[in-house]
């Protein structure tokens, strides 16, 4: 337990350039700003640890972590409050780390949570390795905005549940990764600078190669060009990543998008899982899907449960260019539903 009334406990700051800073409601004495009172004390005099928005570019990290735990083989339960005012916040996460092997995102909040501290609640599951607790801030674009911490408390797991239910990281990442294209943005999907690029698309340029339409029949969609004259064999591929997701266990996920794959040249277009600790290392990628050559001229619907046995992952949309200009690959709808896919199979769309 730590309320922060006498220091951090065990609780360590992690690597980066910003820090958790314990702070008492009244302090002017550092930069920080936070609440006027803590929660265990309810007095201005109350200690609490708080990493705000000011001076902070956006994206901006602190994590404050705890000791290693020992294997544990009964469900443990953590219990804290926050407190996250300012708009434009950024996200407040608990992560949990296991011997350094993976890290999965069990609790996530985003943005002004209301002035007041709130009780959160996660479920430690069992491990059989060493593991640790990771309290993550990431700072948004407001400038006026803290996320606050006190009572910390790990214990036994006895009615032990999501709280709010709201702050479950599935919920977020369904709502994340879902794009249509339409708005000519990316979503939260980026592209690797280091390839290929896919382009904005609405079906009606004069390539014939390309969909007739977007999904939908108004929009835009991205493709890629089979072939753009000037590139080598090593810039021959386009990737789109997906923002971090965490494992969907013990429910499944259905992933699903529409393709558009027509022309002699067509290349390959890929669907790739890339756990976020195997990131650096090539054989980490599995390729979990790929289809080949050209393909009837329609949009056709790619769809798949994705079985993630556990940590945080990012799904990744690789296109390979041909050998000369008739061909694109053509992307749209990108969704993501909680559930495994029901009847699992492709599905023609007009
Ligand atoms: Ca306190
Ligand atoms: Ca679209």
């Amino acid at each position: 337990f730590c309320d922060f009334e006498e220091g951090k406990c065990n609780w360590k700051d992690g690597p980066d350039l910003y820090n958790w800073v314990r702070k008492t409601g009244r302090s002017g004495t550092n930069s920080e700003i936070g609440p006027g009172n803590d929660h265990t004390l309810k007095t201005a005099d109350g200690n609490y640890v708080v990493f705000s928005t000011k001076n902070k570019s956006p994206g901006s990290e602190a994590n404050l972590e705890s000791e290693f735990f020992p294997p544990n083989d009964k469900e443990m339960c953590l219990t804290f409050f926050y407190y996250m005012s300012g708009r434009d916040l950024g996200t407040l996460k608990v992560m949990r780390r296991e011997e350094n092997v993976t890290e999965s995102t069990l609790w996530l909040m985003t943005d002004d949570q209301g002035n007041m501290w709130k009780r959160g609640m996660a479920v430690l599951k069992s491990s059989i390795l060493y593991n640790q607790i990771v309290f993550r801030g990431v700072t948004g674009e407001g400038r006026n905005g803290f996320m606050a911490l006190d009572d910390i408390r790990i214990g036994t797991g006895e009615n032990c549940q999501l709280l709010p239910p709201e702050a479950d990281p599935r919920f977020e990442a369904v709502a994340r990764l879902a794009c249509t294209f339409d708005d000519k943005t990316l979503c939260s999907w980026t592209q690797d600078k280091s390839t290929l690029s896919w382009k904005f698309g609405s079906g009606t340029s004069l390539d014939s190669t390309g969909p007739k339409q977007p999904v939908g029949g108004k929009g835009q969609y991205i493709y890629v060009s089979s072939y753009e004259g000037t590139q080598s064999d090593n810039e021959k591929i386009a990737r789109l990543q997906s923002a971090v997701v965490t494992s969907f266990l013990p429910d499944a996920a259905c992933f699903s998008f529409y393709y558009h794959m027509f022309g002699a040249h067509v290349g390959e277009l890929r669907v790739i899982l890339v756990p976020m600790q195997d990131e650096k290392t090539p054989q980490g990628r599995q390729v979990i899907w790929r289809r080949r050559g050209t393909q009837p001229d329609k949009w056709l619907q790619f769809k798949d449960s994705l079985n993630v046995t556990e940590g945080d992952y990012r799904i990744e949309i690789e296109a390979e260019g041909g050998s000369g200009f008739a061909g694109d690959i053509s992307i749209d709808e990108i969704m993501l539903n909680l559930g495994a896919c029901p009847g699992i199979g492709e599905i023609n769309l007009f």
